[in-house]
């Protein structure tokens, strides 16, 4: 495992955001612009924001999802830390439902070149390949990524189930 940053150094971090309860664009701009505000976090960019229909119980609103990409100083576990707090001070409510309805959920999906396996973190993200909620707004901020391990982005989004992506607000 290698997860240390110096303070000098900066990884670019791509972070998955999903919320289907509550003013659901609210939520994602409060967190883009919480994350942008994060002590070591600089040049924020975000997706457009898409529409999907939920992974996991069908009894759910529709989601909507987006990725933020950033410069990141902080160590992965502590940035880590800061996404769980800014989705609690966006009222989420951990119920222990799997894969159940939230205001906000914010996964650390890329953390610049690093593969990292902890008994909190696993990076990148292990749904990554599977999700078109994540690859579609991860490849239009970032078109030639790879993701370490598992290939080109593009690649796996052909493969991948469509859950019904749609956008619901253009990137500005
Ligand atoms: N954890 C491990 N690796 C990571 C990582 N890379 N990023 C651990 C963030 N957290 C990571 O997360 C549970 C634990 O995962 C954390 O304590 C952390 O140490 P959580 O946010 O408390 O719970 P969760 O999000 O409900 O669990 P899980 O299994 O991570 O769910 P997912 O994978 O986040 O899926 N459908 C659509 N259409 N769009 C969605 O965005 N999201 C989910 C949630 C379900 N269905 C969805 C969507
Ligand atoms: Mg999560």
């Amino acid at each position: 495992m290698t997860n240390k940053v110096t303070s000098s150094e900066l990884l670019r971090v791509y972070v998955g955001v999903g919320c289907n309860l509550g003013e659901r664009e609210r939520n994602i701009v409060i967190a883009s612009e919480a994350i942008n505000a994060l002590p070591g976090c600089s040049n924020c960019v975000i997706s457009s924001v898409y529409e999907t229909e939920p992974l996991g119980p069908a009894d759910q609103p529709h989601y909507l999802n987006a990725v933020i990409g950033f410069d990141c100083a902080l160590e992965a576990h502590v940035l880590l830390k800061q996404l769980q707090q800014i989705e609690t001070d966006q009222l989420r409510v951990r119920t222990g439902e799997r894969w159940g309805p939230r205001t906000l959920d914010l996964d650390i999906l890329l953390y610049g070149a690093e593969q990292i396996s902890t008994e909190y973190l696993s990076v990148p993200h292990p749904g990554i390949a599977v999700r078109s909620f994540v690859l579609v707004p991860l490849l239009e901020i970032a078109p030639d990524i790879t993701i370490p391990g598992l290939g080109a982005a593009e690649d796996l989004l052909a493969e991948c189930p469509k859950f019904g992506i749609s956008v619901h607000t253009a990137k500005a």
